[in-house]
């Protein structure tokens, strides 16, 4: 498998695979290096990536963006609340309590969970990637941002699984960017003192910070806060919201009733603010918008300032907060590194630099290091591939602590993985039994959590435990760990017994020619395993069965969406073929055809025409061949004596030449 890694945006997703001793990005089908995040439903074919943005203004209603932020949200999330804004598909709450589309799709409504539609989405990336690179793809490294719960990265896995794809670890988002800068900057760093480095990541829906410490070979992420509300997606809307209050003024309209025409007034509100990056001034310009009516206006920089200013005024909270847990303070940071598009707005930038008393550097390539580092990071993964050695710790936002049932000990529960511990991480920890138990892994502050978030992790049913005979408990070791992929899981359990054995007593070395003195041993107690347990875990990702269900499911909606677009390519091929005959007939083919041929033949593209306009308008791929066929079998042999005719002119030319 090529080392794949997903930078999955909220806006765009870029891809990068580990090939030709290097990192590649991948292009997409129209040789874009980022291609949209969202999905759209047809009246036969679902839309992904580039194609449903093209149709996006059109189906407002069925095409769904934001995935990132609804994967592995619960409906009754206060952050749905928040989140239901920025989108114009129907949400509703799904089994799961969580959250799915409803769209109108093959003309009928159908739903669509929140994991569900970021498959569709990671399986056209797949699909891209295999394309492109001709290459197997299966293991994937996913970025998610650092604010995401288990439940949101169990979400983000089973998505990959459903794809068809192996998530080899789940990293967070800007740990992949710092990765990175580790590797590709390797020979700059240092071998003693570690460099600070803040790195930033400002997108289009959330911000996030990380305050890394990085040497030759190695980083450690000291600390690392967030902004889940603060990207380019709510400078749109300010914007946006700004030139709807101007229009109800100036043109006595009220774009925000009419979901299409605030819409592509928040389409505008981007390109603006984009033009205001490099600009002081931009219009802004749409045609009838809503009733007939045209519009237009202008905004300054200083304007759109203004209007983000509640925004640029709580920037300086997750530099504090992410500062406060490395234990360092602004003037500490060496190096303040920047990544996400909304890093091109130059307020933002005097605003960062202004907090850290520094410039910025933008040695990554802000649009690709995630993805870039996510390739990386999967080429580590690989069992064939030899890369770099680079060893990466992760800081843990949230305390997680595991209970059980007391019984021996003196707690029934142990705060395992404290917030500011750096993860991958083991913990072996040892309760006395009597049989099989139940072990819960929870979080331990909610205020750590984003609001919302269920203290339950996972669970655990310990199963195998038999105590000796006689004893009513058995010493039972669980190892706990909080893996690569920042899951609270438990990985393995065993009992262990005291056994007796004999060890041999270790003696001075005897001196040459003494005689040799019988080896002597003692008895010692040893604590040794007895039998390895199984484990039952209960956690937020789907079932096997559920999982399978929807990866069939997706497969079945890939081999549907291949037949319209492979009968849509038929019924192109056909109508060209038509064209491209009729116009043949008459020019080089003329003299190739006799007159009754020429007349069957026009007969028959003029009823292939007719057909294709009426009953063929909608038809199915073998019918479209079919057509196809019956043309070529006449136009074939036209073509057949006229290539016949320009041979011979070919040949009497070289033989003209040769005499
Ligand atoms: P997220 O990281 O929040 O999931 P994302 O990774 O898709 O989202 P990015 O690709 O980093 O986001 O950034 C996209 C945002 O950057 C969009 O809001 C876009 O309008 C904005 N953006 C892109 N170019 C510019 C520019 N020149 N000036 C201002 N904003 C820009
Ligand atoms: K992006
Ligand atoms: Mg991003």
């Amino acid at each position: 498998s090529v080392p794949f890694g997903v930078d999955l945006g909220n806006d765009n997703t870029v891809i990068a695979c580990a090939r030709n001793r290097g990192i590649d990005i991948i292009v997409n089908e129209v040789s874009n290096r980022s291609t949209p995040s969202l999905v759209g439903f047809g009246m036969k074919n679902r839309f992904i990536g580039e194609s449903a943005k093209n149709q996006q203004t059109s189906n407002l209603k069925n095409t769904v963006d934001n995935l990132k932020r609804i994967l592995g949200l619960n409906y009754a999330d206060p952050d749905f609340e928040t989140e239901k804004k920025f989108f114009s598909a129907n949400l509703v709450e799904n089994d799961a309590a969580q959250i799915s589309a409803k769209v109108r799709f093959l003309a009928e409504q159908q739903e669509f969970t929140s994991t569900q539609l970021t498959a569709m989405y990671l399986n056209k990336i797949k699909d891209i990637t295999v394309k492109e690179t001709k290459g197997n793809i299966t293991d994937i490294c996913l970025s998610v941002p650092v604010w995401y719960t288990e439940k949101q990265r169990r979400a983000a896995a089973d998505a990959c699984k459903i794809a068809g794809l192996n998530p080899v670890r789940i990293v967070n988002e800007v740990t992949a960017a710092a990765v990175g800068y580790g590797v590709f900057k390797q020979n700059d760093l240092p071998t003693d003192e570690a460099k600070k480095v803040a790195f930033i990541d400002i997108g289009h829906s959330s911000y996030q910070v990380s305050i890394a410490a990085v040497k030759k070979g190695e980083l450690k992420i000291l600390g690392s806060a967030y902004d889940k509300h603060f990207g380019g997606r709510d400078f749109d809307l300010a914007i946006a919201n700004h030139f709807a209050e101007e229009f109800k003024g100036k043109y006595k309209i009220d774009v925000r009733e009419n979901a299409k025409a605030f819409y592509r007034v928040l389409v505008a509100s981007e390109k603006v603010k984009k033009v205001l990056s490099a600009n002081t001034q931009a219009p802004i310009n749409i045609e009838s918008v809503m009733n007939d009516v045209d519009v237009s206006s202008s905004i300054t920089r200083e304007e759109l300032e203004e209007y983000i200013q509640p925004l640029l005024n709580r920037i300086n909270v997750p530099i504090e907060i992410a500062l406060k847990d490395a234990g360092l303070s602004a003037a500490d940071i060496d190096s303040i590194e920047v990544i996400g598009g909304c890093t091109r707005v130059p307020s933002l930038k005097a605003k960062l630099s202004e907090i850290f008393g520094k410039p910025l550097s933008t040695t990554l390539n802000q649009d690709e290091a995630i993805a870039r580092g996510n390739a990386f990071i999967c080429a580590m993964h690989s069992p064939t591939l030899r890369v770099r050695p680079f060893k990466f710790e992760d800081f843990n936002p949230y305390s997680v602590s595991y209970f059980w049932d007391k019984e021996e000990e003196d707690d029934d529960h142990m705060e395992v993985f404290p917030r500011g511990g750096l993860f991958p991480s083991t913990k072996i920890i040892t309760l006395f039994r009597k049989g099989d138990f139940e072990v819960e892994a929870r979080y331990t502050n909610k205020e750590q959590c984003p609001p919302g978030v269920e203290p339950l992790i996972a669970k655990w049913l310990v199963k195998g435990v038999v105590p000796n005979e006689g004893e009513q408990y058995i010493a039972t070791k669980l190892k706990l760990r909080n893996d690569p992929s920042g899951f609270y899981t438990i990985e393995s359990a065993h009992t262990v017994q005291e056994v007796t054995v004999k060890e041999l007593v270790e003696k001075e070395a005897t001196e040459e020619g003494e005689e040799e003195a019988e080896p002597e041993y003692r008895e010692v107690k040893k604590l040794v395993k007895k039998d390895e347990l199984t484990l039952e875990m209960t956690s937020a990702a789907l079932t096997e069965d559920q999982r399978n269900a929807f990866f069939e499911k997706e497969n079945n909606l890939v081999i549907a969406d291949k037949l319209v677009a492979d009968t849509e390519d038929r019924k192109n091929a056909l109508e060209e073929y038509i064209y491209e005959l009729r116009g043949k007939l008459e020019d080089q083919y003329a003299k190739f055809a006799s007159d009754a041929e020429k007349e069957r033949l026009t007969g028959l593209l003029s009823k292939a025409e007719d057909w294709l306009y009426d009953d063929g308008y909608d038809s199915t791929k073998a019918k479209y061949i079919a057509k196809y066929e019956e043309l070529a079998s006449i136009g074939n042999l036209i073509k057949g004596r006229y290539l016949a005719d320009q041979e011979e002119k070919k040949q009497a030319m070289r033989q003209k030449q040769e005499a």
